[in-house]
């Protein structure tokens, strides 16, 4: 398959966005992925497979090569070593935005802040840039029960409706960054396998519109 290119894409919000932008690109697995367990998916053209993996993950495939080509969202890309990656087009879909959240109209707390995150360095580089000395507790998942359970003063997460926040009380204070999701390719791959990965990108770049 060293002839051939590898996308690795995100079950859930992601693939489901991606996959109709894939079929009006050309492109579509022979078996839907979001129905089986298996992790490799041939596609109607040979020469292209597509993994399915953690939204978290799809970076680090890319930057070893272990696949081509990835889709992944802004907020993964900004906590990962993204330099090393091309990220030729924005493809607009899977939107939120990046906020810093609280505990509706509770005062912040004097002294020290403690966030919970799951974006760890987004977070430390944002308050950074405030010159805001804050502890950041590092979580993995549902960051809005922190403050709750008084882990932690705020939390920084992704906010889509608001509705998570409100049902557990919280309300968004500041907008950190706009989020969508980025088609990344690997450095080398752009180079080796231009004739391939060029022409995919213009026709996902018509597709994304
Ligand atoms: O599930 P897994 O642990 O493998 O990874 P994951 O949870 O990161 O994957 P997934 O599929 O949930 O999300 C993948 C990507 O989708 C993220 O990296 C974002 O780029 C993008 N995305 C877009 C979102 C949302 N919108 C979103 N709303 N990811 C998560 N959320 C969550 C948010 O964390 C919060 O819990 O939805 C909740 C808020 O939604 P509202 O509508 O209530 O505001
Ligand atoms: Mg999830």
């Amino acid at each position: 398959m060293n002839n051939g290119i590898t996308i690795a894409i995100s079950k859930g919000r992601i693939l489901d966005e991606s996959l109709p932008l894939l079929a009006r690109a050309g492109l579509e697995p022979l078996e839907d992925p979001g129905t089986t367990r298996k992790l490799v998916f041939d596609t109607n053209h040979d020469a292209v497979r597509l993994i399915i993996i953690r939204a978290a993950d799809v970076p680090t495939y890319v930057l070893n090569g272990g696949a081509d080509l990835g889709i992944a969202g802004k907020d993964v890309l900004m906590e990962c070593d993204s330099d090393n990656l091309y990220e030729p087009l924005d493809l607009k879909i899977a939107c939120c935005r990046l906020m810093l959240a609280g505990p509706k109209g509770i005062p912040v707390t004097p002294g020290r802040l403690r966030v919970a995150t799951k974006y760890v360095s987004t977070t430390r580089d944002y308050f950074a840039e405030k010159g805001q000395q804050v502890e950041i507790i590092k979580l993995y998942g549902s960051m809005e029960l922190a403050p709750v359970l008084g882990l932690s003063d705020l939390i920084v997460d992704l906010v889509n409706t608001g509705n998570t926040l409100k049902e557990n009380g919280l309300e968004p204070l500041d907008n950190i960054a706009d989020i969508s999701s980025r088609l990344i390719v690997n450095k080398a791959s752009m180079k080796m396998k231009q004739e391939m990965i060029k022409p995919f990108i213009a026709r996902l770049a018509g597709a994304a519109g």
